[in-house]
């Protein structure tokens, strides 16, 4: 309850901010675009990662305020970015969040506002997200409407049916950081492979997360992953830092 009341007061008083992390072609290394990440920067509690506050935020329905603060600003602060040099801002939801009822003409609305290609803008929803099938893909269709990308996040994670995966309009495979750390042994390496072919099959584009070692970028480059982000690249980085490394 707690938690609930700062967060109440720390989105009045612009506590929230957001991080972007770079997301780059695995071949060339040349940056596609970049993962808008959230952050609380408490008064005394100082930076508090997303892992300790979405869930009290998701239970108690603040999830939709924030939620909706959240795309405001990346959109806003990506706008120009985006649309001149043609990179991809990603964003995650929330399973609140992908279920509200108005989230097609919220996001439609807010680029109206911001003046944000909505070409490039990839959704990020988790498998977890998609429990409710038939609700799920009317929602999904609506939102490929707008001609938004959405991409499956940790996938592999969660339990979703291969079948209906194939069935819903999403565009994209986040390959989970878990099977990422695991490449070098037996098992990670024919995880990460089957992933990677599955998106191919599936004709979904395929990124990896949690990058953090050569030997992992090398066995993704040789196995045809398009797309990455991680450590080794870039950690998330704010709008100034992105910027500067943008120009650099
Ligand atoms: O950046 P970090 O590793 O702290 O993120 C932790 C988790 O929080 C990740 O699972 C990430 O997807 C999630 N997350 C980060 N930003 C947002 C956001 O704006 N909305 C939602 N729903 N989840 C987010
Ligand atoms: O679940 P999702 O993919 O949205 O979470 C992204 C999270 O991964 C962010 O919290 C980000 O800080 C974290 N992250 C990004 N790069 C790396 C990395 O190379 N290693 C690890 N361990 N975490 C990373
Ligand atoms: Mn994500
Ligand atoms: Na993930």
């Amino acid at each position: 309850f707690v938690l609930e009341q700062e967060m109440v007061t720390g989105l009045k008083q612009r506590q929230f901010f957001l991080l972007y992390q770079p997301q780059v072609h695995l071949r060339s290394k040349v940056l596609l675009g970049f993962e808008a990440l959230l952050r609380w920067r408490h008064p005394r509690w100082g930076i508090i990662s997303p892992m300790v506050f979405l869930e009290v935020a998701e239970k108690s329905g603040f999830i939709i305020q924030l939620g909706e603060w959240m795309l405001t600003q990346a959109m806003r602060e990506m706008g120009k970015l985006t649309a001149e040099q043609g990179y991809y801002l990603s964003v995650n939801l929330s399973m609140r969040q992908f279920y509200q009822q108005h989230l097609p003409e919220l996001i439609l609305h807010i680029a109206q506002e911001t003046g944000f290609q909505l070409s490039q803008l990839t959704l990020e929803v988790t498998e977890t997200m998609l429990g409710h099938p038939e609700q799920a893909a009317r929602q999904l269709q609506d939102l490929h409407q707008l001609g938004v990308r959405v991409s499956l996040d940790d996938f592999g994670t969660g339990y979703s049916s291969l079948s209906r995966i194939s069935h819903y309009p999403l565009q994209e495979l986040k390959i989970d950081r878990t099977f990422v750390q695991q490449i070098g042994t037996e098992k990670g390496d024919a995880l990460v492979k089957t992933i990677i072919n599955l998106a191919r099959h599936l004709d979904l584009d395929v990124v990896a997360e949690g990058i953090e070692k050569p030997q992992q970028l090398r066995f993704l480059r040789r196995h045809y992953c398009q797309a990455g982000q991680g450590f080794l690249f870039a950690p998330p980085l704010s709008l100034d830092d992105l910027k500067n490394l943008i120009r650099s």
